[in-house]
């Protein structure tokens, strides 16, 4: 049977189950990335499961989310994580080399490999055909003690790309063109693979913008083919041993097709506050601002900066308007800084940040009150970027870069002729920031460093005879990891510490949630539809367990956040009938009984509603071996058991 290249890559890597969709299979990983956000706590788990060497072909832990150091807690987090690093076989990326997923693409990621990272954006690999998915801490702590990754067998949507870009149009608008047309939920349960004589248009990083944003449709991953464009970048990076050319069967078939044609695309914006709210820029129409920030994993590769900086040339930023740029590696700050570029953009008055991911994470640069922000970044969720009103737009970076100049969104066609921007034959490569583990003979002599803000991950519990709890929270559609479990720069120091940082779990919803979670004891959470969307941190998971709560009931899941809530031991029920939803309110108690038993027999859960006297059903979407994980108390515990 002809196949798509997804499946090709998938099924060479089944170590369990069968390649039927919506079925699930448990993948060998070939490689894994953790950054210090989720870090950690996966290396925690790590050292939990007793695994002396990571059995991956390549393990590597980037430090770029929290890198304020604001107080010992993230400087420890990193002495912790590059001291694991050398004991256990795992390549450390020092805070200063870069954003992972960047760096990644840059010095190991390899067509024809799987990949998975503590990190939702790591299907940037997709960019240079790998399967590259983001997973919770756990899993990636399993997957490097040599464990399968299991996914549902994916349905494949098949975008084919025909023509090539208009000038100043570029590949963020690609992107943003497919989360306008499937939405933030279009891509659950959904790998989306690129094809047509399109894709041979477009350069890796313009592909890796498009597949690190994919991440905003819900869908498991993103890919492009592997052909000669795919070689000459990793031939300039002097990794051209490990290209393979990759590309699907011809007759391939596929579940859904999108066609798309880049010759008709114009620039555009991700409104606030959700990535798929995209219109034109004439859509838009005159809109002041009052900040720009360019860079983040999705855009801020050499490529991106050199058309920045070839705009702002001999200008200055427009009087209002901050405009900070953080190039995504080492490498490209430093070929900038070596071609002149950076001289460039400093004189335009442009504040250069570090390689990191700096305000994509609200580390800094927080808009003012209401401000309007242009961000080349991926998500623009309420109050993500530090400021609970301020209003971000998503955008390329020659819009970024165009309006930065004007005080205005910009539509950057009004720039004039775009010259030929091309990836060098040669970049300058000095990977003196990673350093290689020990030699199994020396590991034993390492001694991991820990620091007082480094506290074990808290257990869960085996599934209980019975589950009667209040409902402590109901809240709406498209809940982001963001409200379960915020970051930023107040929030983000505390990601080693779960007591702590469940203080402020919903706190974007309800602040006083967490004391009246613990207060009960025990709980239930009730979403609305694409609940946990965004981030693929464990701590929206692991702090809810720790505060008591029980069962989490939605209309529907985010695939990563639903896998981390069975990690962690949280039963994930969806409403069979969505009008139950309605029928529930806060404070009233539900009881679950016997669901161990229930998930035995089935996938349906009977729910009472002791409040109302109403019973209704809830659909358990889940394989028998995450029901066997949910009744041993998750994850950590099941695995203990298994070995
Ligand atoms: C994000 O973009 O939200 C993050 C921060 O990179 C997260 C990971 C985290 O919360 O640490 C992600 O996307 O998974
Ligand atoms: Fe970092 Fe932002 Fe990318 Fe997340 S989306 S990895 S915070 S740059």
């Amino acid at each position: 049977m002809a196949l798509a290249l997804a499946e090709k890559i998938l099924n060479a890597h089944i170590v369990d189950g069968k390649p039927e969709k919506g079925s699930e299979v448990g993948l060998k990983i070939d490689q894994t990335l953790t950054q210090d956000a989720t870090g950690t706590m996966a290396y925690l788990e790590f050292e939990a499961m007793g695994v002396p060497r990571v059995k991956t072909e390549r393990s590597v832990a980037y430090i770029d989310h929290n890198t304020l150091q604001n107080g010992f807690e993230n400087a420890d987090d990193h002495r912790f994580i590059g001291s694991v690093c050398k004991k256990h076989g795992i390549y450390f990326s020092r805070p200063g080399n870069g954003i992972c997923h960047q760096v990644h693409l840059e010095r190991f990621g390899a067509p024809g490999k799987t990949l998975i990272g503590s990190d939702s954006h790591t299907p940037t690999g997709g960019g240079i055909g790998m399967i590259a998915i983001g997973a919770g801490g756990m899993d990636v702590a399993v997957a490097m003690g040599g464990g399968a990754y299991y996914i549902t067998y994916p349905q494949i949507v098949n975008v084919r790309l025909t023509g090539k870009l208009q000038p100043w149009v570029a590949a963020k608008d690609v992107i943003l063109e497919v989360l306008k047309r499937l939405s933030v939920k279009g891509g659950v349960g959904k790998i989306i693979e690129y094809s047509g004589d399109g894709v041979k248009t477009l350069s890796v990083p313009e592909r890796a913008t498009i597949t690190n944003m994919g991440a905003e449709l819900g869908a498991t991953t993103s890919i492009f083919p592997s052909d000669e464009v795919t070689k000459s970048f990793l031939k300039a990076q002097g990794r051209e041993s490990v290209y393979v050319p990759l590309s699907a069967d011809d007759g391939a078939v596929y579940d859904e097709v999108v066609e798309i044609d880049l010759g008709a695309l114009v620039p555009m914006a991700a409104c606030p506050h959700s990535p798929d709210n995209v219109k034109t820029c004439e859509e838009i129409g005159k809109l002041k601002i009052d900040q720009v920030c360019i860079g983040s994993c999705t855009n801020s590769s050499l490529l991106d900066m050199l058309k920045v900086a070839y705009i702002l040339k001999g200008k200055t930023v427009y009087p209002d308007v901050s405009l900070s740029i953080a190039p995504g590696s080492k490498q490209v700050l430093n070929m900038l800084a070596e071609n002149g570029a950076l001289s460039v953009m400093i004189d335009a008055g442009a504040r250069i940040l570090e390689s990191a991911c700096g305000p994509c994470i609200g580390m800094g640069q927080s808009p003012n009150s209401a401000g309007i922000s242009l961000r080349t970044f991926n998500r623009n969720f309420e109050g993500r970027s530090g400021t609970k009103d301020g209003q971000v737009y998503l955008v390329s970076p020659e819009l970024a870069a165009a309006s930065a100049l004007t005080g205005y969104l910009t539509d950057p066609r009004t720039l004039g002729d775009m010259p030929d921007f091309e990836i060098p034959k040669e970049f300058k490569i000095n990977d003196n920031m990673i350093v290689p583990p020990v030699s199994e003979s020396k590991m034993d002599s390492v001694e991991v460093l820990r620091g007082p803000n480094i506290k074990p991950f808290p257990s869960a519990q085996p599934l209980s005879d019975v589950i009667s709890a209040q409902i402590a929270l109901k809240v709406g559609d498209n809940i982001t990891t963001d409200h379960i479990m915020p970051a930023g720069a107040k929030i983000l120091p505390l990601r080693s510490n779960i007591p702590k940082i469940s203080k402020f779990c919903f706190a974007v919803c309800d602040e006083a949630f967490p004391d009246r979670a613990l207060a009960l004891g025990k709980s239930i959470v009730v979403g609305g539809s694409n609940y946990g969307q965004g981030s693929s941190r464990e701590h929206a998971a692991l702090a809810p367990m720790y505060l008591g709560v029980k069962a989490v009931i939605t209309k529907s899941f985010a695939r990563i956040h639903m896998a981390n809530l069975v990690n962690a031991g949280i039963l994930p029920l969806t409403f069979v009938n969505e009008a139950d939803y309605d029928a529930v309110s806060q404070g009233d108690t539900l009881t679950i009984e016997a669901p161990a038993k229930q998930l035995e027999a089935g996938d349906e859960v009977t729910v009472t509603n002791t409040t109302t006297g109403k019973a209704f059903k809830t659909k358990a979407s889940l394989s028998d071996r995450q029901k066997a994980i949910l009744t041993a108390g998750g994850l950590i515990n099941y695995t203990g058991k298994k070995n």
